[in-house]
């Protein structure tokens, strides 16, 4: 029997080189799509993933999905491609829009193209960014969007093209409503990363405070390798459906901040090291997120491995480590 191909969008983020080392170890053929003229985490994927393949193409340029699809005709498609960074959707409306928005309604369009509407699955990654301001704790695949950003609003019109497509064409698409998910390859961007790198140079004498914009917000934070199991998971159902992927527990900022002083062996006194910053603040926050991931423990027979202790422990330890070198 051939080998199973799976095409990954956004595969030199965080999510895509856990995917590929999965898909990988389960001998799929994996291919991942990059984009831009010179595209530096390109040659960080490769040398990290020698049996990776790499192709040209871009969420915002439909011919350019349509190339690719058509030649690759992948059994799985990951589309993990996105502007991802909240803050950022703030400051480029427009491109978040474009990309974060359009660009799952442009792959949908080209698999129909092509007629891959019955032959290929499509995985989404939808967010728990679309709920916002919350209208139920916990949230679940039935609770209500109240997007509190240009990317959230952008994940939730992708979110529902998806449904849309799944009920209007009949095609395999699964939405994965991820909440937050972190570890050593997070983006230094995000805060978990910003707060994991920063207290591992306090304890290398490296600095001695960093800023944030604020330590109120609580989320529930998972391993991004447990996350992409349940993705994978997604598309081997008989039947496409939207699945929560959460841990079912929430943490403010600060206690982020305190498990990772502790794990640093560093006093839990978050004031002396941390200082507040307007310039890291939001026009409008997303105070409270947590899961409800019953559906995918019972249907996908998924549970996260890593809990948040855990998780901030690894992520402290990884960057001490890395900064040592
Ligand atoms: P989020 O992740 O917006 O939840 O989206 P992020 O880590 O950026 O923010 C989490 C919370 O921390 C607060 N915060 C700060 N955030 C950053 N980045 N920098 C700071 O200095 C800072 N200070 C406080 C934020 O305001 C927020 O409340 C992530 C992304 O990965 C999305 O792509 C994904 O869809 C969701 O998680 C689920």
């Amino acid at each position: 029997m051939s080998k199973r191909t799976a095409l990954i969008t956004g595969v030199t983020g965080q999510d895509g080189r856990h995917l590929t080392e999965l898909l990988l170890q389960k001998d799929y053929e994996v291919i991942g799509v990059i984009n831009g003229q010179r595209n530096d985490r390109a040659e960080a994927v490769k040398a990290e993933f020698p049996d990776l393949k790499l192709v040209n193409a871009d969420l915002a340029d439909q011919s350019s999905l349509v190339r690719v699809l058509s030649s690759v005709q992948p059994d799985e498609i990951y589309n993990l491609g996105a502007i991802s960074f909240v803050g950022l959707s703030f400051k480029q409306p427009e491109l978040t829009a474009n990309v974060t928005g359009l660009g799952p309604l442009r792959l949908l369009e080209a698999m129909r193209t092509l007629g891959l509407e019955k032959t290929s699955r499509i995985y989404q990654a939808s967010s728990s960014e679309m709920f916002g301001k919350v209208r139920e704790v916990p949230q679940t695949e039935t609770t209500p969007f109240h997007p509190r950003s240009p990317y959230g609003v952008a994940k939730a019109f992708a979110h529902q093209i998806c449904v849309n497509y799944r009920e209007s064409y009949d095609m395999f698409i699964a939405c994965g409503i991820l909440f937050n998910h972190e570890g050593e390859r997070r983006g230094h961007e995000f805060v978990t990363r910003k707060i994991s790198n920063s207290v591992a140079q306090i304890a290398l004498g490296q600095r001695e405070t960093f800023a944030l914009g604020t330590l109120d917000p609580k989320r529930d934070w998972g391993y991004a390798g447990d996350y992409v199991r349940a993705m994978w998971l997604m598309l081997q159902q008989e039947h496409p459906d939207d699945f929560v992927i959460a841990t079912g527990e929430t943490h403010t900022v600060r206690e982020f901040v305190e498990a990772a002083l502790a794990a640093a062996g560093l006093p839990v006194d978050v004031e002396r090291f941390v200082t507040i910053d307007p310039q890291f603040q939001r026009p409008a926050e997303v105070d409270l997120l947590i899961g409800d991931a019953s559906k995918a423990r019972e249907v996908l027979g998924w549970e996260p491995n890593v809990r948040f202790e855990e998780l901030v422990q690894l992520m402290v330890e990884s960057d001490i480590a890395r900064l040592k070198r």
